[in-house]
C-alpha cells in the first residue's frame, strides 16, 4: 500500500502545471482519481477548475494550484468541524472496520479534551476481543480519565448503560465510546449500533452526540462504501481520518464530504497520543498539492 501511495504521489509531481492545455486536465483529472478523490469528484474539480482558470486568466502554474486547492477545499466544507459537546455528558461514539484506529483515536481524543478542561470517561463497549478493553485502559490510564469496561463477550449494550450511569453519577462531560470493527456482517452491525443507540436515547436523551466513523486513510476508495455503509446503519456526524502520518494522502475523504456531506473532524498523525490533529481543510489541500 505504501509502495502503491508512494506511485501515486509521483504521478501527481509528474504533472506540469505550467503546460495548461487539454491534456494537462486530462492528467490532472487521472492523478486525482489515483489519489483517492473518485472520478465524478476529479471529473467536478477539473471542470471548475477549466472555468476558473479561463474567468480569472491564471496563467502560472502557481496560480493552477492554488484555484485546485480552493475548489477541493471548498468540496471539503460540508459542516462544522468541532465535536458537539454542548451538555453534560455528551456522548461521542467512534465506529469503523476493524484495525483502522478507534481505540487509538479515543486515546488521543481524551487526552485532548481533558487538556481542554473536560472530564472524560471512556466506555470499554468493544467486548469482542478480550484484548480490547485492556488496550483502551492503558489509553485510559496515558489519557488520565476514567473508564467503565466488562469482560470479553459481555453485551456492548450493558457496557455503555453502565458507562451512561457512571457518567451521570460522576458528572463525567464527556463519554467516549469505543465499539467492535470486527462484527461479521452488515446485519449483526447494524444491530449492535442500533442497540448503543436506543441505549442513548434512553438514559441520555437531551445529550449532544456525535457518531464519528474512524477512517484509514491508507484504505482508498473502500473508504467511500465503509461510510455509505456507516451512515446508512448509524448516522455519521464526522469523519476521523487516520494514518495520513505515512504517504497515504486520504483523498478519499473529498468524495464522501462531497457524496456523503460528512466532513472530516479529525486527522491521526501517528501512533502518540499527542498525534491527532484537528481538521484543517487549507492545510489538508496544501499537503494534497
Ligand atoms: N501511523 C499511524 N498509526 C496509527 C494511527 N492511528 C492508529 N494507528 C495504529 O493502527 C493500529 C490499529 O489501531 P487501533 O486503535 O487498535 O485500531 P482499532 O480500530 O481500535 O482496531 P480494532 O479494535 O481491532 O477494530 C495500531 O497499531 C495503531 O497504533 C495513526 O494516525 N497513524
Ligand atoms: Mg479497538
Amino acid at each position: 500500500m505504501g509502495l502503491f501511495s508512494k506511485i501515486k504521489k509521483a504521478w501527481f509531481d509528474t504533472i506540469i502545471w505550467e503546460t495548461i492545455d487539454d491534456e494537462f486536465y486530462d492528467e490532472l483529472e487521472e492523478s486525482l482519481i489515483l489519489a483517492d478523490l473518485g472520478a465524478a469528484v476529479a471529473a467536478d474539480a477539473v471542470k471548475r477548475l477549466r472555468d476558473v482558470v479561463y474567468n480569472d486568466k491564471i496563467q502560472s502554474g502557481e496560480g493552477v494550484k492554488q484555484a485546485l486547492r480552493d475548489i477541493l477545499a471548498e468540496k471539503l466544507d460540508v459542516g462544522d468541524t468541532a465535536l458537539n459537546l454542548a451538555t453534560q455528558p455528551s456522548v461521542v461514539l467512534i465506529i469503523g472496520v476493524n484495525g483502522v484506529g478507534k481505540t487509538t483515536s479515543i486515546g488521543k481524543l481524551a487526552k485532548r479534551l481533558k487538556s481542554d478542561g473536560k472530564r472524560v470517561l471512556l466506555c470499554a463497549a468493544d467486548t469482542f476481543r478480550a484484548a480490547a478493553g485492556d488496550q483502551l485502559e492503558i489509553w485510559a490510564q496515558r489519557a488520565e480519565c476514567e473508564i467503565v469496561r466488562s469482560t470479553e463477550g459481555a453485551d456492548p449494550g450493558a457496557v455503555l448503560f453502565d458507562s451512561l450511569a457512571a457518567a451521570k453519577a460522576r458528572g463525567a462531560d464527556v463519554v467516549l465510546c469505543d465499539t467492535a470493527g470486527r462484527l461479521h456482517n452488515k446485519v449483526n452491525l447494524m444491530n449492535e449500533l442500533a442497540k448503543l443507540s436506543k441505549i442513548i436515547d434512553r438514559e441520555t436523551p437531551d445529550a449532544a452526540r456525535e457518531t464519528l466513523l474512524v477512517l484509514d486513510a491508507t484504505t482508498g476508495q473502500n473508504g467511500l462504501q465503509q461510510a455509505k455503509i456507516f451512515k446508512e446503519v448509524a448516522g455519521l456526524t464526522g469523519i476521523i481520518l487516520t494514518k495520513l502520518d505515512g504517504t497515504a494522502k486520504g483523498g478519499i475523504c473529498v468524495a464522501i464530504a462531497q457524496e456523503l456531506g460528512v466532513p472530516v473532524k479529525f486527522v491521526g498523525l501517528g501512533e502518540g497520543i499527542d498525534d491527532l490533529q484537528p481538521f484543517d481543510a487549507q492545510a489538508y489541500v496544501n499537503a494534497l498539492i
